[in-house]
């Protein structure tokens, strides 16, 4: 009997479990994919609510490690129990995104997300953006303790970052609404190896 043919390119397991409460997350929790992609650390995204699927946040949670995951991405905005809730349910590291809310512009996903009694901590990171870039790097440093081609690539875009730095402010740049100084994820270059595992269930790409 013939071997089964072997897939020229399969897709690796995901190690990084990125969640976020809604779909209306997905533009801030997006860059988070998009760093972890860049770094070629397989990971998968989806939308877990922790109030309004809450029977799927505890399905999740609780199978990440069981399936390989070793940390977890949450990002929420609001009340922001997400994370928190995230953690309850499993003893990976879970790392907090506060997403930026209508009401009080993410003061109280942050203080929602940071406020865990001891116990059961999550790990928070800043408002946005910013936050869901550094979950990113966080999250790859972390596995980069243990993994020393990740940890090259991790010291290749820092590297890269620091390139782009000019000495000076050019007088006639243009007002931007990302800080220059922030990573320009945005504009590297895309892996030839797609790391992000985009199921049905996940958010759809505000940009398609
Ligand atoms: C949270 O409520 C989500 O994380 C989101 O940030 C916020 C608003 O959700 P939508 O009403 O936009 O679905 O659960």
């Amino acid at each position: 009997m013939p071997d089964a043919p072997v897939p020229a390119n399969p897709v690796p397991a995901p190690l990084v479990g990125i969640i976020m409460g809604s779909q209306s997350d997905w533009p801030t929790m997006r860059h988070a994919a998009e760093v972890l992609d860049r770094l070629q650390v397989p990971n998968e995204v989806r939308i877990v609510s922790a109030h309004r699927t809450p029977d799927r946040l505890a399905e999740y949670a609780k199978a990440a490690r069981p399936r390989g995951l070793r940390a977890i991405i949450a990002g929420a905005g609001g009340a922001a129990h997400l994370p928190g809730m995230c953690a309850a349910w499993t003893p990976l590291p879970v790392l907090g995104v506060p997403v930026e809310s209508h009401a009080l512009k993410g003061m109280d996903s942050l203080l929602s997300i940071a406020q865990m009694p001891a116990g059961i901590p999550v790990g928070t990171l800043a408002i946005g953006r910013a936050g869901a870039v550094n979950a990113g790097l966080l999250a790859a440093a972390m596995l980069a303790t243990t993994d020393p081609a990740l940890a090259a690539r991790l010291d290749a875009l820092r590297a890269e970052q620091t390139a782009a730095v000019a000495d000076a402010p050019a007088a006639d740049a243009p007002a931007a609404d990302t800080p220059a100084t922030d990573m320009p994820v945005a504009d590297m270059p895309a892996t030839d190896m797609p790391a992000t595992d985009m199921p049905a269930d996940a958010p759809a790409d505000p940009a398609a």
